[in-house]
Parts: structure tokens; C-alpha cells; sequence
């Protein structure tokens, strides 16, 4: 039997996507980059276009912040702000590959005193988080070798697990450490956190509350992303998730705009993943698409993704598996895949508060144009 309608929009109702707060701001290629007008220009504004996407979909009540690019003097003030528009703070990331300390490294720099500085930086994110009120620091190492001989990998490999476990006891008992991995770039022959496996090995090494996150784009071609969910969740290691979507490399497109397919069997491992779902943030640049209805189109597709997965009908494909009936199987998700969850959708959202169609919503609200007018005037006294 089919799941019935209501459990699952109760599901889709509790759905939790953060947005990032590096989303919202001007992004491009190393070729060039397109400032959008009323583009915001401090966290604060950040925060009030993340508040939009929210109150149009009713499902990215938290925001993800990034350190130093939203730092603040008062972490106190910032967060009654933010909880005053009926939002929360998500993961707390650190930056550690823009300084110039950074050229061959952070946390795995061959000198001492780098390494140090950017253990520093993680232990005031902790600071920052705790009194942000969030539970997790969320780390992407950009850290990596170029040249074969550049640097010493097994020495590379202990200086960033003596730095992270430095960084792991200094956690308090709620905050968590969610590890990301990326195959490549910034580093072009080595990267010191490249896969999953790396990723898990280090968490392993560190305690419970290390886990590991999964970001769409960072993965080689081909790569099958809805296993790896699978192999995480069973070990207990699954912490969260960047969703983009990717053409090529890590394109950072509209989460589901590319391979919808792909991004529905990575909901139905969640969905079959006992507990609650991990941490899900939207990891996106728009560098040419109007960036408040891109992260709003973005939760949207998470939206209908889950609602097919929790459409499964798992009963039908468990007997399907068991029968040893390959196709049967297949044919039970795609009739998931393929139901139009449109409706119920927009009736999950109705119910929420939000809109029923959040792009006509938001293009009918004059939010962008307005916003932009606000701005403007900001970007032309301080410019
Ligand atoms: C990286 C990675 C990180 C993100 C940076 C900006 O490729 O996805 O999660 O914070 O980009
Ligand atoms: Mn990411
Ligand atoms: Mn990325």
C-alpha cells in the first residue's frame, strides 16, 4: 500500500532546510563576477533575504553562517535578530583557505604557526557558535598538495587530525562537528580531505559526534552519491548534507535543476534512514540567476524530492526485493518519482503559513525591486 497523504504531509511539513548565508551575496567564476542589484551587503541583510525565502516556502527556518564573512562585534545582539524574524542559526563554518597564510595549507600547512592560527580560527568559531545558539561547526578543508613531492601526504594527514581533535575537545556536549570532503580544487593533485572514506576515518578517529557531510558537487563524475548515503547512514556517520547541483565539476547549480532523478534516490536513503534526517543546508552560487528566487526554486525541488520519496510505496518494493524481481523494484520507485507532488506541496506549504506558489509569490511581493531600491542607496554612500 501506498503511504497515505496525511503522514506524509506532516513529514513535508517538518522538513528543515538551512540556506547559507554565502548564497545570498555576490558569487563568480574566476573570470568574473556579475553583481546582482540589491545584493545584500552585511549579515544582517543576509539574514532578511534568508527570512524571505522562509516566509515564501515555510520550510528554511535556519540559516548557515560563515566566519569571518558574517563576524559581528555583538554575537548576542545578532542572534536576537535573527530569532526575532522566526529564523535560527545553522551550522557555523569556518573559513580557512582565503587568508594568505593559507597559499600551501591551513590546519596540514608544513609551518607551525599557520597551523596554529587556523586551529585558533576554529576554536573562536566554536566561541561564535555557542553564542549563536548553534549546534554544529561545519568545516570544508581546502587544503591540499598540487605537485607530486610538493609535501609529505602521511605528514599532512597527522597535522590535520592533531589539529581536529584540538578542535573536537573544545566542543561543547551540543555542539558537532560535521567534516565535508571534496576530490578537488583549490588543490589540483592532492587534497587533504578528498573523499567520504577520508572524511570517515577522521570523524572515527575523533568521537560520536564527528560526522560526515556530503556536498552533490564534490564527487568525481559518475559517482554513485545515493550509496554513500546509504554506507554512511548505517554507520551512524551521516551529519548532513550541501545541496547543489552539478553539470561537471562543483558548479554549485539549483539543486535539483540538473539531475532530479539523482537527488530523489538520495531522499529515499534518508527516508529509509532510521532517526530523524541530518542536517540538510543548501551549499549554491548563483552568479547569474537572480539569487532569492534561485534559493527559493532550491527548497522548492527539496521539497518535491522528499515528498516523492515518502510517496514510495515501501511495502511493494521491499516484496519486490525480497522476489528477487529486479524490474518490479525499479517500477515502484518510478511510480514514485513520477507522481506530480506539486499539489501537495503547495498544500503543505498553505498549511504552514507560506505560499501555495512561492516563485509567483515572491515575483509578485516587489521584495527583489525592493530591496534593491534600499540597497542602492547603501552601496552608493559607502561606495
Ligand atoms: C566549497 C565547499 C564549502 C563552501 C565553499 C564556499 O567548495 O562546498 O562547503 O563553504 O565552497
Ligand atoms: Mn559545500
Ligand atoms: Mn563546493
Amino acid at each position: 500500500m501506498p503511504p497515505s497523504p496525511d503522514p506524509v504531509l506532516s513529514r513535508l511539513q517538518d522538513l528543515v532546510i538551512e540556506t547559507p548565508s554565502w548564497g545570498y551575496g555576490d558569487s563568480g567564476t574566476r573570470f568574473g563576477t556579475f553583481p546582482q542589484p540589491g545584493r545584500p551587503r552585511d549579515v544582517y541583510e543576509r539574514i532578511a533575504d534568508a527570512a524571505e525565502v522562509h516566509r515564501l516556502t515555510g520550510t528554511a527556518p535556519a540559516v548557515a553562517l560563515h566566519f569571518p564573512w558574517d563576524a559581528v562585534e555583538d554575537y548576542g545582539e545578532l542572534r536576537a535578530h535573527i530569532e526575532g524574524l522566526g529564523l535560527r542559526v545553522g551550522a557555523v563554518n569556518p573559513n580557512l583557505f582565503q587568508e594568505q597564510d593559507y597559499k600551501l595549507g591551513s590546519i596540514t600547512h608544513p609551518g607551525a604557526t599557520v597551523r596554529e592560527r587556523a586551529v585558533r580560527h576554529m576554536l573562536e568559531c566554536v566561541e561564535i557558535a555557542a553564542a549563536l545558539g548553534s549546534t554544529a561547526q561545519s568545516l570544508w578543508l581546502a587544503d591540499g598538495t598540487n605537485y607530486p613531492g610538493q609535501d609529505d601526504l602521511r605528514a599532512r594527514r597527522r597535522r590535520m587530525l592533531d589539529a581536529l581533535a584540538r578542535v573536537y575537545a573544545a566542543l561543547p556536549d551540543d555542539q558537532g562537528l560535521l567534516v565535508e570532503y571534496k576530490f578537488f580544487e583549490p588543490a589540483f593533485y592532492a587534497t587533504d580531505l578528498a573523499d567520504w572514506g577520508s572524511a570517515l576515518l577522521a570523524c572515527q578517529r575523533l568521537g560520536e559526534r564527528a560526522r560526515v557531510l556530503i556536498d552533490l558537487g564534490h564527487h568525481a563524475q559518475g559517482t554513485n552519491v545515493e550509496q554513500i548515503v546509504a554506507l554512511l547512514s548505517e554507520e551512524g556517520r551521516l551529519g548532513g548534507f550541501h545541496f547543489n547541483n552539478r553539470k561537471y565539476a562543483d558548479d554549485d547549480l539549483i539543486v535539483g535543476s540538473v539531475n532530479p532523478f539523482e537527488l530523489f534516490l538520495i531522499f529515499c536513503e534518508l527516508v529509509a534512514s532510521p532517526g530523524p534526517l541530518p542536517r540538510l543546508t543548501i551549499d549554491q552560487s548563483h552568479n547569474v540567476e537572480a539569487k532569492i528566487e534561485a534559493m527559493v526554486l532550491s527548497v522548492m525541488n527539496l521539497q518535491e524530492a522528499y515528498a516523492k520519496a515518502l510517496l514510495v510505496d515501501g511495502d511493494a518494493l521491499a516484496a519486490a526485493q525480497e522476489a528477487g524481481d529486479v524490474l518490479a523494484g525499479h517500477e515502484t520507485l518510478l511510480d514514485a518519482y513520477r507522481t506530480d507532488v506539486r499539489p501537495l506541496c503547495a498544500r503543505a506549504r498553505r498549511e504552514l503559513g507560506a505560499a501555495e506558489d512561492p516563485i509567483a509569490a515572491l515575483r509578485g511581493s516587489g521584495y527583489v525591486a525592493r530591496v534593491a531600491a534600499e540597497r542602492e542607496t547603501r552601496h552608493e554612500i559607502t561606495r
